[in-house]
């Protein structure tokens, strides 16, 4: 899954290529497309666009703001590019639009608790993949505390799954995402990425985005630009504890680490 961000206060400036702060943060199209084209001959299989910031302290966005930065971007998407377009969004109104232009998938941050998300979701028929988030962006990072943490994710994604199916998701649409980074310290992201197979034992195809994220940091000691090295390793890790997805802003380079792991996986 490659990354195509549309927000202004993106962590990652390298995949803020929907964006033309010229144009008062107007999504710019043609940026936007020469980064998609790049990552579907890299061998993505879908495209993750996104339209609010997750970042603590970031700007709340009105529906309206929503939907302009995300439908242009997916319309000219899916007219011009043989994709499958996933859209970052927890908003209904926003997942019955996409649907509308022909998205394939709702990336939700907030698994669906929204008030109208389950319903919405389930009306487009699209596959959704929910994640887990202890708490709202604005104060999920204040002392992440955990008895049992891949026990409290794998609990929440469960009952969320549960919500999903009894709300007419099909079962065979939902994809759970343990969410790096997401109310989290470092020690509690790299335990999820130990025990991953835990959560693939929830019979789920499991989502892993860790692509240049602070765990990486931790990790490396580098900056966002520097954490390539550091991010397809742990992508490595993923794809070996289960991982069916994996969500990176450096397609060439993951699939790179997909084609080994691959092979890992392959009986002569
Ligand atoms: C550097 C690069 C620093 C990226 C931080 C970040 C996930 C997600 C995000 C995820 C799913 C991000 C929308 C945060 N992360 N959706 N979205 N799973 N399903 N931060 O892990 O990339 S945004």
């Amino acid at each position: 899954m490659g990354i195509i961000n549309l927000t202004p206060d993106s962590f990652y400036d390298g995949a803020t290529l929907g964006l033309d702060t010229s144009a008062g943060f107007r999504p710019n199209l043609d940026k936007a497309l020469r980064q998609a084209e790049n990552m579907l001959a890299a061998g993505a299989s879908l495209l993750d666009v996104g339209g609010e910031s997750t970042r603590p302290g970031a700007a709340p966005v009105s529906v309206q703001e929503e939907l302009d930065r995300v439908l242009p971007i997916v319309e000219a998407l899916l007219e011009r590019l043989d994709v499958i377009v996933s859209v970052d969004t927890s908003t209904p109104q926003v997942m019955t639009a996409a649907a509308a232009a022909g998205a394939g998938m709702i990336n939700d941050v907030r698994a669906l608790r929204r008030p109208g998300a389950l319903e919405a979701a389930a009306a487009t028929g699209m596959a959704v993949c929910l994640m887990h988030m202890p708490a709202e962006p604005a104060v999920m990072q204040d002392r992440p505390e955990y008895d049992d943490v891949v026990a409290a994710v794998a609990g929440f994604l469960r009952e969320r799954a549960s919500a999903a199916v009894a709300a007419d998701i099909a079962a065979e649409r939902i994809v759970i995402d343990p969410g790096f980074g997401f109310g989290k310290t470092v020690q509690h992201n790299f335990t999820l990425l130990r025990e991953l197979p835990r959560l693939a034992g929830l019979g789920y195809p499991l989502l892993a985005g860790i692509s240049r994220k602070s765990m990486i940091g931790a990790a490396t000691g580098r900056a966002l630009e520097g954490r390539l090295a550091g991010s397809v390793a742990a992508a490595t890790l993923a794809l070996q504890g289960g991982a069916a997805i994996i969500r990176s802003h450096d397609v060439a380079a993951t699939m790179d680490a997909i084609a080994v792991h691959s092979l890992v996986q392959q009986d002569p």
